[in-house]
């Protein structure tokens, strides 16, 4: 082997240094960069990143320190039939997750991995998880021979010098080792080994596959760590909302993937809310910790948002536009003549001689899409106008309220407040949603989502849920639990609630339950806002449209209830008996 050029930071941790060692005379990598987060680094990554066409630039002026990223075509979302949970035993991964032999697989991607980074650099990519010197904060290093894996791990975490430090010469961290291959997807697999903190992603550069930081590390194993040391790691947003009076409180909201996380995490309150404030505290995931005071607290473990382009323009996000005109990697957008990017409802006309996100000549009303549909954006969160001063603060911020959601056309009211701790558990568990275009397969099939956790829950789904029971029993002062549904359509096939902006009306009445100044009716499948609770004025919308929102039809509720008993069926012994017991209430309520 060549003998590597390697600083000697990092080097200190010896596990670590024997580690990259190990793995560069598998992989046997021309160079090993060790990342130090510097800009000057950037930089240079960014310039080689352009000479070798990873990137292409944007306009200067139109979107400064802007670029796209072209996928290759076959590796444009997550994929779920490819992402395994390697436990010693199979039970250790549940019925939802797929499994395989841990020797086995460490076999394979050897195997597959061995000479594959002849040619290459190796990125030895450190990072922090957590805002710096927080009891919540965990490190992790990436090795990847992927230069968009690398630059994107420096926008998504606190990468570089200071996860170095935060790991000292004896600390331990998450191994992530991302191998490119030849991104075949009949060689593409994302392995977890909890056992081990440990992660195998080979064959994708795509971002839940290949940002290992992020649903591999911050929700997979993390939620695994967060059992076994009693907090919670989540598919949750962080968003502070803010009075006129200047009070604020703070919701963690678990939707699935593309069903509107980022959107909600930056919402800007419609007039009817003068003098409401928005902060954003994260977008995506939530780590959890009951704090001194007994209330439950969280932080984003991330720095960036990897947020989905389609649907995002100046009336739905106008925080997100304004946060996209400079430092942003857009990947699978399309491209105007004029340097710009564009996608499908980003509401302003097309440029003639706009290429798609494959770069080929594209012309509205053909057919085809401009852009992906899970095209996305890269950007760190300082770019957020929205950003909550807490967005950094190691202590977290305490949480009131927990929202559960799902992306629903029919059956699912606009928003429905759980009895209690146990009952929001049981709304949690058996939610289901529409599938989107962030996983490959069909798209618009409801499936049950548990917490919004199916894709990213680290272990058995009945223990998880059992997780859920026991911390509602060891936090003094929990929060609230609700469920809502942006998604519900009209027989037409159009949205019955407007959404975006106009989701602070609910998020309004929350804070009033939360409160204890509104006022709701009691349902079978929970409490629901009394006529005139939620603050409809200025909303151009017919009384009628809100009432079909909210409505509860026995009809559809029967099916709903028997789509639910199957699921919990289907998992098996683990459901605590809790949750069915929540289940048979609501059938005897109806
Ligand atoms: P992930 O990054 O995949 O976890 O997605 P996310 O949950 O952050 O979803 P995001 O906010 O990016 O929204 C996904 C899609 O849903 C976008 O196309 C949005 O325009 C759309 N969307 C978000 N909020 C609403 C809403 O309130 N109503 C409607 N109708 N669409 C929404
Ligand atoms: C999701 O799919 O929930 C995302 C995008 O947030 S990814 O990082 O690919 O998981
Ligand atoms: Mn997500």
């Amino acid at each position: 082997m060549a003998s590597l050029p390697r600083k000697t930071t990092g080097a200190q941790n010896q596990s670590l240094a024997q580690w990259v060692d190990e793995v560069a005379r598998l992989t046997r990598p021309d160079r090993v960069h060790w990342c130090d987060g510097s800009e000057s680094e950037r930089e240079r990554l960014l310039s080689e990143a352009l000479a070798s066409k990873v990137l292409v630039a944007l306009d200067r002026n139109r979107r400064p320190g802007c670029y796209l990223h072209r996928s290759n075509p076959n590796d444009v979302a997550r994929t779920e039939d490819a992402t395994f949970i390697c436990t010693p035993r199979k039970e250790g991964a549940g019925p939802t997750n797929n499994w395989s032999d841990p020797a086995q697989t460490y076999e394979k991607l050897s195997e597959w991995s061995e000479g594959s980074m002849v040619g290459r650099t190796m990125y030895v990519v450190p990072y922090l998880l957590g805002p710096a010197g927080s009891r919540f904060t965990k490190v992790g290093v990436e090795l990847t021979d992927s230069i968009y894996v690398t630059l994107s791990m420096g926008v998504m975490t606190r990468m570089g010098s200071q996860a170095l430090e935060a790991l000292g010469a004896m600390g331990d961290f998450n191994r992530g080792l991302h191998c490119t291959l030849d991104c075949d997807p009949g060689r593409r697999l994302i392995c977890h080994f909890p056992q081990d903190n440990t992660i195998w992603s080979v064959g994708s550069n795509y971002g839940g596959n290949a940002l290992l930081s992020k649903k591999c590390f911050a929700l997979r194993i993390a939620s695994h760590m967060a059992r076994e040391e009693g907090w919670m790691a989540e598919h949750m947003l962080i968003v502070g909302l803010q009075s006129p009076q200047g009070e604020t409180t703070y919701v963690a909201a678990a939707f699935p993937s593309a069903c509107g996380k980022t959107n909600l995490a930056m919402l800007t309150p419609p007039p009817a809310f003068k003098g409401w404030r928005v902060f954003t505290v994260g977008d995506d995931i939530a780590w959890l910790r009951i704090g001194p005071d007994g209330r439950l607290w969280a932080v984003n473990p991330e720095f960036g948002y990897f947020g989905v382009a389609p649907g995002t323009n100046a009336h739905s996000n106008p925080n997100a536009m304004r946060m996209l005109e400079h430092n942003t990697i857009f990947t699978n957008v399309a491209l105007t003549p004029d340097g710009d990017v564009w996608w499908e409802g980003i509401n302003t006309d097309p440029p003639q001689g706009t290429v798609d996100w494959q770069g080929r000549p594209w012309r509205a009303g053909q057919g085809d899409k401009a852009a992906h549909p899970n095209s996305r954006f890269t950007t760190p969160m300082t770019n957020n106008p929205a950003l909550s001063p807490h967005a950094d603060d190691p202590k977290g911020v305490p949480i009131s309220a927990i929202i559960f959601g799902g992306r629903r056309a029919s059956t699912v009211p606009l928003v429905i407040e759980a009895f209690d701790w146990s009952h929001g558990v049981y709304l949690g568990a058996t939610m289901g949603s529409e599938t989107t275009a962030a996983a490959t397969g069909k798209v618009g099939v409801v499936r049950r989502d548990p917490m919004a956790m199916l894709p990213f829950c680290g272990y058995d789904m009945g223990q998880y849920f059992g997780h859920w029971l026991a911390m509602g029993r060891k936090i003094p002062r929990p929060p609230k639990i609700f469920m809502v549904n942006w998604f519900r359509k009209d027989a037409d096939g159009s949205f019955l609630w407007p959404g975006f902006g106009e989701n602070m009306r609910v998020l309004d009445w929350i804070i009033r339950r939360v409160n204890d100044s509104a006022k709701a009716d009691v349902t079978p499948v929970g409490l629901v806002p009394r006529a005139g609770e939620v603050m409809l004025d200025h909303l151009d919308i017919t009384e009628d449209h809100v009432r079909r929102a909210t409505v509860i039809d026995r009809t559809e509720w029967e099916v709903e209830l028997d789509g639910q008993q199957e699921f919990l069926t289907r998992l098996g012994d683990t459901v605590p008996a809790e949750v069915k017991e929540q289940l048979s209430r609501v059938r005897r309520a109806f």
